[in-house]
């Protein structure tokens, strides 16, 4: 089952938007692996950004991200990378359609509540990132049966 590392950035958490955001991606059927609330590091923030580094916006993104605690979760499912960016929607809110996360919430480019792996490769990395083995839980939902 394909897994995917989500972050709710702490623009989210400032604007109690945790639950819901996590709801669409329950409501969606995907199941969620990992949850923790996490105060980033300097040095996570610049490993979990290390592609961005030296980029204009980069120094201002690790401040972003270590303003304030942030929810890491590992959601999986079928296509849980693809799934998760599309109810993402854009990096910029504000040309992110009406229906995804950043589109009905989010008008910043920096500030646009979440972040979710690109690639099921980067996602693997992000998960160990963020994510100690066995802080992740192996489990089956009883609805199984009836989602794809
Ligand atoms: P993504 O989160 O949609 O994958 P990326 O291009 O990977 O977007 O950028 C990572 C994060 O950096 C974005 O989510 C956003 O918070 C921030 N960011 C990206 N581009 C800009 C920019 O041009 N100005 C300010 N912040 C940016
Ligand atoms: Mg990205």
């Amino acid at each position: 089952m394909q897994q995917t590392l989500i972050l709710l950035k702490p623009d989210a958490v400032q604007r109690r938007l945790i639950g819901e955001v996590t709801g669409r991606f329950e409501r969606k059927g995907l199941r969620l692996a990992g949850l923790k609330f996490v105060q980033a590091s300097r040095s996570l923030a610049e490993s979990h950004y290390a592609v961005h580094k030296g980029k204009p916006f980069y120094e201002s993104l690790i401040q972003f991200l270590t303003s304030g605690p942030t929810v890491a979760m590992v959601w999986e499912g079928r296509e849980a990378v693809a799934v998760c960016r599309l109810m993402m929607g854009a990096t910029d809110g504000a040309k992110s359609p009406p229906g995804t996360i950043r589109g009905d919430f989010s008008l910043s480019v920096q500030n646009n509540l979440i972040h979710g792996s690109d690639s099921p490769e980067n996602a693997a990395a992000e998960i160990a990132l963020w994510f100690e083995s066995k802080e992740l839980v192996s489990h089956t939902t009883t609805d199984s049966k009836w989602i794809g």
